[in-house]
C-alpha cells in the first residue's frame, strides 16, 4: 500500500476510465475512496489499497474531492441527486463526458446545492491514463482546479479554460467531431479500396502520412475564418466542388454508399450555387454556423 501524505480522493464510478484514474491516484499517494453502481470492480484497486465504499454517501465521507466517472449525465444525477445532503460544502470533478449544456446543468445544480463544481474532458483513453500523450480539459471552478492540480496532473496533462463550466466540454466534443469524421473517411477510403482488394492495412499505411501532411493546412485554414476573408483562396470552393462530384462518382462505381461524402457535396454545390465559387473551401463554416 503506498505511503501517503496527500489529500484523499474520491472516484464514483469504476468502469475503464474510472479503474484507471483512481489507480493513477493510489500510484501518486493519495488515499484513494471507490464506489461503483455495480458491486465487485473495486478488487483489484482495493488489493492496491483504496477504499471500498459500499454507497455514494460512505465514499463522499474521505472528505477530499470527489471525482465523477460515469456514463452520461442522466447517470451523474441518478448518482450524486439521493447523495445531494452529504455533498454540501464539498468539491466534485465531472469527468463524465457530457455535453456543454448539461455540464452547464451540472454547474447550476451543484450551486444551488452549496458545491464547488468542476468539469472536465478526458482526451485518452484508459491506458493512457498517467501516462505522456493524455490530457484532460478542465473549466469550472478555479479553485478546484488550482487546490488539486498535483492530483490532476497524476492523470493526465491538465489545462484550464475558465469558470464557464461548457467550454471543457465544448473543447472535447469539437475535437471528437474531427476525430470522429476523420476515422470514418478513413473507413469510407479503405471501403473503397476494398472493391479492388486492397486490405485495409494496405490502406492505412498510405492513409497515415496522407492525412497528417494534410492536417498541417488547419492553421492556415484556422487564420482565413478567423480573419473573414475568403476572397484569396488556397483552393476555391469550384475546384473542391469538381474533386467532391468525382469522388462521390468514384464511391458509386466502387460499390459504396455516398452516405459520408455526399454531405460534403452538398455543402460545396449549395455555396457554388450561391455564387461562392470563387472563395476558399474554409468558407464552409459558414454554412455550418
Ligand atoms: N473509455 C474511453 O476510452 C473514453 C475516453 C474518453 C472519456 N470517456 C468517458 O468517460 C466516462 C466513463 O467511461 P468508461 O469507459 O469508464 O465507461 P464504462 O466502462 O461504460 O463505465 C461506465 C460507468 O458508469 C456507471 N454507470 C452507468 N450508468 C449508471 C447509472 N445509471 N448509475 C450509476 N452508475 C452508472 C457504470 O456502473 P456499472 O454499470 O458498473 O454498475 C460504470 O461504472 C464516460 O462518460 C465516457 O464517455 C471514456
Amino acid at each position: 500500500m503506498a505511503e501517503t501524505t496527500n489529500t484523499p480522493v474520491t472516484v464514483l464510478g469504476l468502469g475503464a476510465m474510472g479503474q484507471a484514474l483512481a489507480a493513477a491516484l493510489l500510484k501518486g499517494g493519495h488515499p484513494t475512496t471507490v464506489w461503483n453502481r455495480t458491486p465487485g470492480k473495486d478488487a483489484d484497486l482495493v488489493a492496491a489499497g483504496a477504499i471500498g465504499a459500499a454507497s455514494v454517501a460512505e465514499a463522499v465521507q474521505a472528505g477530499g474531492p470527489i471525482i465523477v466517472v460515469l456514463f452520461d449525465h442522466a447517470s451523474v444525477h441518478a448518482t450524486l441527486d439521493p447523495a445531494v445532503g452529504d455533498l454540501s460544502g464539498r468539491q466534485v470533478i465531472n469527468l463524465t463526458s457530457t455535453t456543454p449544456n448539461e455540464a452547464r446543468e451540472l454547474a447550476t445544480w451543484a450551486a444551488a446545492h452549496g458545491i464547488d463544481y468542476l468539469d472536465g474532458g478526458i482526451m485518452a483513453v484508459p491506458s493512457m491514463i498517467g501516462q505522456p500523450g493524455a490530457s484532460i480539459l478542465y473549466s469550472g471552478s478555479r479553485i478546484i482546479y488550482d487546490q488539486h492540480l498535483e492530483a490532476f496532473e497524476l492523470l493526465a496533462a491538465a489545462e484550464y479554460f475558465g469558470d464557464d463550466a461548457g467550454l471543457a466540454s465544448t473543447y472535447d466534443f469539437a475535437l471528437l467531431a474531427n476525430m470522429y469524421t476523420m476515422f470514418t473517411g478513413f473507413l469510407h477510403g479503405a471501403a473503397m479500396m476494398r472493391s479492388v482488394g486492397v486490405t485495409a492495412s494496405a490502406f492505412a499505411e498510405r492513409a497515415v502520412p496522407w492525412v497528417t501532411a494534410m492536417a498541417q493546412m488547419l492553421p492556415a485554414y484556422g487564420q482565413i475564418i478567423d480573419s473573414g476573408d475568403y476572397t484569396t483562396p488556397i483552393q476555391s470552393l469550384a475546384f473542391h466542388k469538381a474533386a467532391l462530384d468525382a469522388i462521390n462518382r468514384a464511391t458509386r462505381d466502387a460499390g459504396v454508399t455516398v452516405d459520408f461524402v455526399a454531405p460534403i457535396k452538398n455543402l460545396i454545390d449549395r455555396q457554388v450555387a450561391d455564387g461562392n465559387g470563387t472563395l476558399e473551401f474554409a468558407r464552409t463554416i459558414e454554412e455550418l454556423t
